[in-house]
C-alpha cells in the first residue's frame, strides 16, 4: 500500500458545547490517554460532513466519484487486512465470565483495560480526536439511547453522520445526565513526529473490539472498518443495548422493520431477524408482487422494542442510514436500495469504473469491460477474482430511500404485529411456520440456523446455529437472553406479536431453489398479515401452524402446485434427524438454558413420534 507524503490535514475546534461533567471527564481522560494533537467536538452539521469527505479525499483514503453519476459521494478503499467485523477479536468483558456465556469471547475487564491502556497510550499522536455525541433513535424518544464516542477516524465520523443522529440536540437531550454509552475508538496508527508518514488506510494488525457491559463502555482498537469502528451500530445498538434491554425490560434485536399495507389501507408492522447476509435489506425494501399491497421500510438491521402504555411492543429503528452489503444489490434484487444510492453516499471496497462510477458483482447483467478493483488494481471480467470485496459496503441515508415509511422517525415507535425468524435452509424447514405461542416462537428463534449455500440439496448440510441472528451480537450469556425473551412474553401476554419461522431458500432434490424469493416473499407476508387478523387458514402440525391449502396467495405465480405442496409440508424424518443436533446445540448453554426451551424440545419430539 502506497505511503502518503504528509501528515493528514486536521479539522480542529476548541469549542466545548456541553458542560456535562461526566462527558467532560470522559473526554479529558481520553485526551490524556490518546494524546491527540487536536480535539474536535462534532456538531453533526452538513458542513462538518462535507469537511470529513474532503479530508478523506485529501488524505488519499477516498476519491470523489463522478459528480454527474454519484453526486457528493466518495469511494474508500481499506487496507486488505481490515475489511470486516472481527469476531475472534471481539470481547465481552463482563465482571463474571459466566455472564458472557459460552458463545462470546470473555476477557477480564480489568486486565483488558490494562492491555488496551498500553495500546491506547499516545495512539492518536499526530491526529485529531473527534468527540461525537450521537443518539440511537429519534432524539427524545423513550425508546432511544445516547452515546458519546471519541475516535481518530474521519471515516468513522462521516459514517456515523449518516448512520446516527449527531450533534447539539444530543447534548441538549443528555443535559447533565450520566446516561450515555462511552465509546473509545482508535485506528492504532499514531504519527508521533512531524516527519511521520500517514497511509491511506491507517489501522493496526492488532485488533480489539471490547465491550464492558456493566459500565456501558466500548473500547475499540486497530480497525477502521464497519462495525468495528462505527460504534453506534453493532457495539452499542446490539451488544451493549442487549444488556441494557435485559436490565430494563425491553429488547434490542438484530431485525429489520417493515410496514405492510393491504389494499384496504390496513397497516401492520413486521420485524424480522435473519443471520448476516441473508437478505434483510432486500426484504426491508421489497416491492410486493400482489396487486394493491404496499411495503415500506422502517429499518434494515436493528430494532429496539419497548412496551407502550397499551401493553403492546413498540419498535424504533435506532439508525438513520443503511450500511448495506453492495455485492448482489441490483435493480432486480433491490431496486429501492439502488435508488437510495443516488447521492451523498460512502462506498467502501467496491470497484471503480473507468467513467468514475462504482460497480460490484451482480450490480449489472454485464460487468464493465474494465475497472479498478477494491485493491486499486486494474481488473477485467475473467480476472479470476472479484472486482469488489465480498463485504464491500454502501453507507446511504435512510431518508433517501423511496419507500421509507412516514413513521420511520416517530419517537413513540411502531406497534409490532409479527416477528419473523429465518435462515438459509436447503431442506427440512418449510416456507413459513407460525409458532404455537410466544414460548414456541422463542424456541424456533433459539434453534435458527443457516446452511452453507453449497450444502447438498435434500440432506442437512453444514449448519451454523445463530439464535435470533444474535450469535455475534448478544452482549451477555445467550441462555439468559433466551430467558429474557420468555420473560418478555410473560409480561406482554396476549398482546405480544405473533412469531413466524420463514425459509426462502429451500432446494429441490435437483439442487434448484423451489421458491422464487425476493419480491415474491410478499405472498408469505400477506399470509402472515392475514394470520394476524385471523382471516387466513392454517393447519396444526407437529412443528407449528402451516398454511392450509389455498390460503397462500399464488395467483400469477409460476410455481407448480406440487412444489407449493412440498414447500408447505412437514418433513417429519428431516425434523427427527435434526433433534440430536438441537440437543447438542442446547447443551452448549448447560444449566443456563431455560427449562421452557427444554420442554419445547421434548414436546416437539413427542409430537413428531
Ligand atoms: O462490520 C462490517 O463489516 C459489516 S457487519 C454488518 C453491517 C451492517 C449490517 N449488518 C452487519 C452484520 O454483520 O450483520
Ligand atoms: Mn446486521
Amino acid at each position: 500500500m502506497s505511503l502518503q507524503p504528509s501528515v493528514s490535514p486536521q479539522v480542529a475546534s476548541d469549542q466545548v458545547p456541553t458542560s456535562n461533567p461526566k462527558v467532560l471527564a470522559f473526554v479529558n481522560e481520553a485526551k490524556a490517554l490518546f494524546k491527540p494533537d487536536d480535539v474536535h467536538w462534532c456538531d453533526g452539521s452538513k458542513e462538518e460532513f462535507q469537511a470529513m469527505l474532503k479530508l478523506l479525499v485529501d488524505c488519499g483514503t477516498a476519491i470523489w466519484l463522478d459528480p454527474e453519476k454519484r453526486p457528493n459521494s466518495i469511494l474508500v478503499r481499506s487496507d486488505p487486512v481490515d475489511v470486516a467485523r472481527v469476531e475472534d477479536q471481539t470481547y465481552i468483558c463482563s465482571e463474571k465470565k459466566e455472564d458472557a456465556g459460552p458463545t462470546n469471547n470473555w476477557f477480564d475487564p480489568a486486565e483488558m483495560k490494562v492491555t488496551l491502556t498500553k495500546l491506547y497510550d499516545g495512539a492518536m499522536a499526530g491526529r485529531t480526536m473527534y468527540v461525537l455525541p450521537y443518539s440511537m433513535g429519534p432524539i427524545g424518544s423513550p425508546i432511544a439511547g445516547n452515546g458519546v464516542m471519541v475516535t481518530d477516524s474521519p471515516y468513522a465520523v462521516a459514517n456515523m453522520h449518516i448512520m446516527t443522529r449527531v450533534g447539539a440536540k444530543v447534548w441538549e437531550a443528555l443535559g447533565q445526565s450520566d446516561g450515555f454509552v462511552r465509546g473509545m475508538h482508535t485506528v492504532g496508527y499514531p504519527l508521533p513526529t512531524p516527519t511521520s508518514v500517514d497511509v491511506p488506510w491507517p489501522c493496526n494488525a492488532t485488533k480489539y473490539i471490547s465491550h464492558f457491559p456493566e459500565t456501558r463502555e466500548i473500547w475499540s482498537y486497530g480497525s477502521g472498518y464497519g462495525g468495528n469502528a462505527l460504534l453506534g451500530k453493532k457495539c452499542h445498538a446490539l451488544r451493549i443495548a442487549s444488556v441494557q434491554a435485559r436490565d430494563e425490560g425491553w429488547m434490542a434485536e438484530h431485525m429489520l422493520i417493515l410496514k405492510l399495507t393491504s389494499p384496504e389501507g390496513e397497516a401492520k408492522f413486521i420485524a424480522a431477524a435473519f443471520p448476516s447476509a441473508c437478505g434483510k435489506t432486500n426484504l426491508a425494501m421489497l416491492v410486493p408482487t400482489i396487486p394493491g399491497w404496499k411495503a415500506e421500510t422502517i429499518g434494515d438491521d436493528i430494532c429496539w422494542m419497548k412496551f407502550g402504555e397499551d401493553g403492546r411492543l413498540y419498535a424504533i429503528n435506532p439508525e438513520t442510514g443503511f450500511f448495506g452489503v453492495a455485492p448482489g444489490t441490483s435493480d432486480e434484487s433491490n431496486a429501492n436500495a439502488m435508488k437510495t444510492l443516488s447521492d451523498n453516499c460512502i462506498y467502501s471496497n467496491v470497484a471503480l469504473t473507468d467513467d468514475g462510477d462504482v460497480w460490484w458483482e451482480e450490480m449489472t447483467d454485464e460487468p464493465p469491460a474494465h475497472a479498478i478493483d477494491w485493491r486499486r488494481r486494474s481488473w477485467r471480467p475473467g480476472a479470476g477474482r472479484t472486482a469488489a470485496h465480498p463485504n464491500a459496503r454502501f453507507t446511504a441515508p435512510a431518508e433517501q430511500c423511496p419507500v421509507i415509511a412516514p413513521e420511520w422517525e416517530d419517537p413513540k415507535g411502531v406497534p409490532i404485529d409479527a416477528i419473523l425468524f429465518g435462515g438459509r435452509r436447503a431442506s427440512v424447514v418449510p416456507l413459513v411456520t407460525e409458532a404455537l405461542d410466544w414460548s414456541h416462537g422463542t424456541f424456533l428463534g433459539s434453534i435458527m440456523a443457516s446452511e452453507k449455500t453449497a450444502a447438498a440439496a435434500g440432506k442437512i448440510g453444514d449448519l451454523r446455529r445463530d439464535p435470533m441472528a444474535m450469535l455475534p451480537f448478544c452482549g451477555y450469556n445467550m441462555g439468559d437472553y433466551f430467558a429474557h425473551w420468555l420473560k418478555m412474553g410473560e409480561k406482554g401476554g396476549a398482546k405480544m406479536p405473533k412469531i413466524f419461522y420463514v425459509n426462502w431458500f429451500r432446494k429441490s432434490p435437483e439442487g434448484k431453489f423451489m421458491w422464487p424469493g425476493y419480491a415474491e416473499n410478499s405472498r408469505v407476508l400477506k399470509w402472515i398479515f392475514e394470520r394476524c387478523n385471523g382471516t387466513a387458514e392454517a393447519v396444526d402440525t407437529p412443528i407449528g401452524k402451516l398454511p392450509a391449502e389455498g390460503s397462500l396467495d399464488v395467483n400469477g405465480l409460476d410455481v407448480a402446485p406440487e412444489t407449493m405442496k412440498a414447500l408447505n409440508a412437514v418433513d417429519a424424518e428431516g425434523w427427527k434427524a435434526e433433534l440430536p443436533m438441537i440437543r447438542e446445540h442446547f447443551a452448549t448453554f448447560g444449566d443456563d438454558l431455560p427449562n421452557a426451551l427444554k420442554e419445547q424440545l421434548a414436546a416437539l419430539e413427542r409430537r413428531l413420534s
